[in-house]
């Protein structure tokens, strides 16, 4: 399975296609339309928030609530474009050209190493496709995934453990499912009620003050059968095409799986998971610390996965750059921003696990219809259970 995205912040729409996908899987556009319009939730989100009301439009691959086995192509429209067609049009024209031209690179973004790279004069031609608008392509990309691990019985859930020096103690017995309804309830998706109004009192500081944050999310995938990703070959390891994932989200700075850094300051006896038996379960382990991974591959406890969202660099609080055309230094401001979007990221990073998931199961049992894909993974969990 493999997909591209284009489409630029300001440009007319997003465009997405996944090929690969198994025929005749059950397909359900308001699912897709149901994650978009989660990643645009969350206490801190901005005003472009409000001009979008982000669908998706399913133009190839599906039929009759199933798809065909063929490429699915789907688009999502940038309300906003309306008020940008003259600034982001395809025909050459120097004096609109000229309009909102960025020379002034901001801190933290994209901006300046796109332009020396790509040799852009106008920053915009950088901006408009680093921005963190394509999050919405990937998150329905992701969408479309998720289908296929419903369909197989994987369930993925996330939720914010962290948003600038608050955080939350790590959780124990808490399902996928319990998980997903729960953090649906907060306003910044976090499982813990008093973490959640110290997160917000922040994000409004943070606003008030012309400052961003960051913060930390987790996701949880259940049901994986044991042996997606591989031991034999540094790139087939699924936790580290997990790790390639989540860092290449907007923002993202780092990974952990399981208990991740913490690995490093704890004995061993401490870290790995026994192995128990049981008739009806077959093997499990004792604990969860290695998020569900061994050998850069799947154990079949639930994968865990967080990531680290570093705070938007579109600040209101200026920071210092310097002009391209002049040389001379500037204060960097804007004119509308999040403040944090690191509940929205956590939805972003669901999505994009769920690919890397699905894809991985796509890789491991090799099937051209939904209806083989089932019959091969209840295989490899039967053979688990009896091995
Ligand atoms: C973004 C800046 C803002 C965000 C945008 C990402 O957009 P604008 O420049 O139009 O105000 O709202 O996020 C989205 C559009 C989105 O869909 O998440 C940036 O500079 O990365």
């Amino acid at each position: 399975m493999r997909y591209l995205t284009a489409g630029e912040s300001h440009g007319p729409q997003l465009t997405m296609i996944v090929e690969g996908l198994p025929s005749r899987l059950p397909f359900s556009k308001e699912e897709v339309d149901k994650q978009l319009a989660r990643r645009q939730k969350g206490h801190g989100r901005g005003r472009r928030m409000q001009i979008e009301s982000d669908q998706v439009q399913i133009v190839s691959g599906v039929r009759f609530g199933q798809t065909t086995g063929a490429p699915l192509s789907m688009i999502i429209e940038n309300k906003d474009w309306k008020k940008w067609t003259e600034i982001m049009s395809i025909h050459p024209d120097e004096e609109k050209a000229t309009k909102r031209r960025v020379s002034r690179p901001r801190p933290g973004h994209a901006d300046l190493n796109g332009a020396i790279k790509y040799g852009h004069r106008d920053m915009r031609d950088v901006l408009e496709r680093s921005s963190a608008r394509e999050t919405a392509a990937r998150t329905a990309v992701g969408a479309v995934a998720r289908q296929v691990l419903e369909f197989c019985g994987i369930r993925v859930a996330g939720h914010v453990v962290r948003i600038g020096s608050v955080g939350t103690r790590r959780l124990e017995g808490w399902t996928a499912e319990a998980i997903a309804e729960q953090s649906e309830q907060s306003p910044v998706r976090c499982l813990d009620p008093e973490a959640e109004k110290a997160m917000m009192q922040l994000i409004d500081q943070a606003k008030e003050e012309g400052d961003s944050l960051g913060g930390v999310v987790e996701v949880v995938v259940e049901n994986v059968p044991i042996g997606l990703g591989s031991h034999v070959h540094w790139d087939r390891k699924l936790d580290a095409r997990l790790a390639q994932a989540m860092v290449s989200i907007n923002a993202f700075k780092g990974v952990e799986i399981g208990i991740g850094f913490e690995a490093g300051e704890r004995k061993g006896s401490q870290v790995h998971d026994e192995i128990l038996w049981a008739e009806e379960k077959g093997f499990h382990r004792a604990s969860n610390r290695l998020g569900g991974f061994e050998g850069g591959m799947t154990n079949g406890e639930p994968i865990v996965v967080r990531g680290v969202m570093k705070p938007i660099p579109t600040l209101y609080k200026p920071l210092r750059s310097v002009d391209i055309d002049t040389k001379e230094p500037f204060e960097a401001s804007i004119e509308r921003s999040d403040s944090c979007a690191v509940p929205a990221a956590s939805v972003v990073a669901e999505n994009v696990i769920a690919w890397e998931v699905a894809q991985a199961l796509l890789d491991t049992f090799t099937a051209d219809t939904a209806e083989d894909l089932l019959r091969e993974v209840n295989r490899r969990r039967e053979e688990a259970r009896h091995f």
